[in-house]
This record gives structure tokens, sequence and C-alpha cells, in this order.
């Protein structure tokens, strides 16, 4: 399917996600998002698909909503039009591992993008932030929960209440992204990444996308007790045998997704 703002190419089992607003830094429009989340929810019917990256250009990832199109709302739009909330919730449905590849700006709504993405992969020419505040209002997608939750209260309050720029070297040290490498490598990095999650059991990968995620949702001792039922659970599927098997005849498994 053919967007106005995003161009999506699939290859090799993994679907690449580009934001393509070059004229805004990729500033997220209504139009943005929503594409978006319609090729994700695309990714995640198509058989094809393994794995998701979402990226930007060099320049920027997302230097945020597109102030532009706030500007002219009112308090009634974006209250009762519940602005980006529908997509922003078809984004999380997805149950295929994302990842962001992060050069550039990740500001404001892009931050929070990157942060809705499993895991983030930045260049060394990324800079994170939040900078809401300058513009009177705050995050709304993720910036104080999300955020607080990956760098911590005192970070998370910094960068929230002054609007500063996180370099990559920071964010990596900070636990916001997971690797930090040369700009000139990042799309090989990602896809790489990409590539050795694409040759899991997909029943694997979406189970650990949820374990991991709930975490985020409930107590240690649920969690766990979560963790260890799907561990058990895992024991029911094709994929366990063949992936024990291929390591005690010293091959590579054969996943089936069964
Ligand atoms: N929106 C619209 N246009 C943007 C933009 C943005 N966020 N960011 C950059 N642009 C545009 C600029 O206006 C400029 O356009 P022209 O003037 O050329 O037409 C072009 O991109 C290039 O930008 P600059 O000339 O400013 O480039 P510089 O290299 O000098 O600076 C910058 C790059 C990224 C540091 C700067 O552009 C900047 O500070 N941009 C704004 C960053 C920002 O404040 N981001 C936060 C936006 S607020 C919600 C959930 C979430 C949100 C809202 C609602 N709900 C659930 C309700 C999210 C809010 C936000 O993200």
């Amino acid at each position: 399917m053919a967007y106005e703002t995003i161009i999506v190419e699939i290859e090799d089992h993994i679907a690449l996600m580009k934001l393509n607003r070059p004229e805004a830094m990729n500033a997220l429009s209504e139009t943005l998002l929503s594409e978006l989340a319609q090729a994700l929810t695309e990714a995640q019917k198509n058989d094809k698909v393994r794995c998701i990256v979402i990226t930007g250009s060099d320049k920027a990832f997302a230097a945020g909503a597109d102030i532009k199109m706030m500007s002219e709302k009112s308090f009634a739009d974006v209250f009762a039009g519940d602005l980006f909330t529908p997509e922003t919730e078809q984004i999380m449905r997805v149950r295929k591992p994302i990842i962001a590849a992060v050069s550039g700006y990740a500001l404001g709504g892009g931050c929070e993008l990157a942060m809705m993405c499993d895991f983030i992969i930045c260049s060394d020419t990324a800079k994170f932030g939040q900078p809401e505040i300058n513009l009177g209002v705050v995050a709304g997608i993720g910036g104080t929960q999300r955020l607080t939750r990956l760098v911590g209260k005192s970070k998370a309050m910094d960068m929230n209440l002054t609007g500063r720029f996180m370099e990559a070297e920071e964010a990596e040290r900070s636990g916001l992204v997971s690797r930090v490498v040369p700009a000139k490598k990042l799309m090989e990095e990602a896809m790489s990444a990409a590539e050795k999650i694409a040759e899991k059991s997909m029943i694997t990968t979406m189970v650990v996308k949820e374990a991991v995620n709930r975490s985020y949702e409930t107590t240690l001792r649920e969690g766990l007790l979560f963790e260890r039922r799907v561990f058990h659970s895992l024991f029911a599927t094709d994929d366990q045998k063949e992936g024990m098997n291929a390591f005690l005849e010293k091959r590579s498994a054969q996943f089936r997704d069964r």
C-alpha cells in the first residue's frame, strides 16, 4: 500500500518503516501517525513479517508532534477529538517486535514514539528530549511515564522541566537506548538485530515482548508467575522441541512458529 508520509519496505521478513516528512523534520502529523499505525497493523497481519524497524532520516527520527497542526487546535478539539489516542493504542497492540533506529532529533512525540518501540538503537548523532514545556504544554504519549520508568525520576524531571536534549552517550548510560553506533552504521546494526530476531520462533518473540511489557504493569510476584506460566506453555510448541533438539544435534534450529 502506498502512503503519503511514510515509506514501507518489506524484505527478508523485516518491515522497514521510514518516517518521511523531510520538510518538517518528520514531525508527527495526524496523517503520519495514522499511516504508521495502519502500516504496523498490516505488518502484524502479514505472515512474512517477523520483525519491524521504524526509522527517520539522518537529521531527525521525528522532531515531535506537528506544532503547526497543534497550534490551531482548541481544548475541545484535542479532548473530544482525543488527539493521537486511537493511533497510539493501535501501535501498542502490535505483538511483533519493533526496533526504533534513531538518528538526529527524537523530540517530544518523536522521543515518545521511539519509547513505544520495544528497544532503541541510536546513532552517535541522536538527541532525545521532551521540550513540550517550551510550548506551554507537557508530554502527551509517554514522556512523563515511559521515560521515567526508563531513565528514573531525576533525569525524567530534568528533561521534562528544562526541556534539555540528551545526547546518545547519556541516553545509553541512562538506559533509554540499548546501543549507540556510528551514524553510518545505524541501519546496518538495526537491520542485523532485526534479522537475528526474525530467525527465532515468532511465538517466542511475541511471548518475550508480552512478558517484558508485563513487568511494567504488575507486581514482581505476579510478573514472575506470568513469566513462569508462559515458560511452561512454550513446552506445548513444536518450536521448543526443535530448538532443544537442534542444540543437542549441533545444528541451527528451523522454527516453524508452531
Ligand atoms: N512541528 C512542525 N514543524 C517542525 C517541527 C515540529 N515539531 N520541528 C521542526 N519543524 C520544522 C520547522 O518549523 C522548519 O520548517 P520551515 O521553517 O523550514 O518551514 C523545519 O522543520 C526545520 O526546522 P528548523 O529550521 O527549526 O531546524 P533546526 O535545525 O534549526 O532545529 C529542531 C531543529 C528540531 C531543534 C527545531 O526544529 C525544534 O526545536 N523543533 C521543535 C521541537 C519540539 O518542540 N518538539 C516537541 C513538539 S510537541 C499528544 C501526544 C503527544 C504530543 C501531543 C499530543 N496527545 C496524546 C494529545 C506531542 C507533543 C510534541 O511533540
